[in-house]
């Protein structure tokens, strides 16, 4: 394993030093965003977690290895290949063995993250119980390994184009805190609204840092979820976003768009509906929890 997982200088360092280090997925780069608007926001997100004192540590696959923190040159390669594998837990080792260039999703960053010594994550959302999902059995490996592997995932929510409440029961089942962050409501991604309440509320770094100290007691307790509503200032009201989330899923439904390829299909169709707003306000909201994500890290040490 340790020859598997290469940790760059600046994370090896932190590690050893004990000083707060916050992991970043990569499907975000390749699959959530189009370039080049997703390598500049890798770079920013990265700068927003130094500035509040934490290492920020970007995990790919490359080469037959899992990147831990990836230099401005694994980053443009990765960003500017193509067939770049979207990789949760069941492509992780085949992008490995294989030797593809791999983008971690939410489950695969949460293992290279835990395997790495990292414990907290930050990213735009999770993926969840998809719509109809009692028809496709489309449930995000996101949900399981939540349920199993000890980092905290600090996200904005569950997507309105997933089925929150069922998303919300899933993750209740595999025994997953889910906690608003300065809110009793839970967010839906672009909007700071879902009409759902969240099963916990915490309202400090602080708070949620005692939390995770409890959870070192329990290691088989799994993961914790935090979600972080987007800023006011940058948010897509739910009303609205409603429409454009269900043209974007009948488009999928009549080109008959299956598995792994609906989220990303759906967020493109998303940021065509919204010309190109929805992108302004995932990025927002990346920054935002990547920022309460270095904050609790700093905790945490
Ligand atoms: N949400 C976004 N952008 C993304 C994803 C979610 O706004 O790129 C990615 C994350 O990597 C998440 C994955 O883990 O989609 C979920 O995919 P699936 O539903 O196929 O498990
Ligand atoms: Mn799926």
């Amino acid at each position: 394993m340790k020859d598997l997982i290469v940790c760059n200088d600046e994370v090896r360092q932190a590690l050893a030093e004990g000083k707060p280090v916050v992991a970043l997925e990569s499907t975000i780069i390749t699959h959530g965003m189009p370039f080049p608007r997703n390598v500049e926001t890798a770079r920013q997100v990265e700068s927003d977690i130094r500035a509040e004192g934490a290492v920020p540590a970007t995990i790919a696959l490359m080469d037959g290895k899992i990147m831990v923190g990836l230099s401005d040159a694994d980053l443009d390669r990765l960003a500017q290949a193509e067939d770049v594998m979207k990789c949760s837990r069941a492509d992780l080792t085949f992008a490995l063995a294989t030797g593809r260039y791999g983008a971690t999703t939410v489950a695969a960053t949460m293992m290279a993250a835990h395997l790495a010594g990292i414990q907290i994550f930050a990213t735009g959302g999770i993926g969840g119980v998809h719509k109809g999902a009692e028809e496709t059995f489309d449930v995000s490996a996101d949900l399981d390994e939540l349920g199993r592997t000890p980092v905290c995932v600090v996200s904005a929510g569950a997507k309105a184009l997933l089925d929150i409440p069922k998303t919300l029961e899933v993750l209740e089942t595999k025994g997953v805190p889910v906690i608003a962050f300065g809110t009793q409501e839970l967010p839906a991604f672009w909007s700071r609204e879902s009409g759902l309440a969240a099963p916990y509320s915490m309202n400090s770094a602080e708070e949620i840092g005692s939390l995770l100290k409890m959870r070192r007691n329990f290691p088989d307790h799994g993961g914790v979820l935090i979600a972080n509503p987007v800023p006011e200032a940058d948010q897509i009201p739910r009303n609205e976003m409603t429409g454009y989330i269900d043209e974007a899923i009948r488009k999928a439904d009549a080109e008959g768009i299956k598995g792994k390829d609906v989220t990303p299909f759906v967020l493109g169709a998303i940021l065509d509906l919204t010309k190109g707003r929805s992108l302004d306000t995932n990025i927002a909201l990346v920054r935002n929890n990547a920022r309460l994500a270095a904050r609790i890290a700093a905790e945490l040490v």
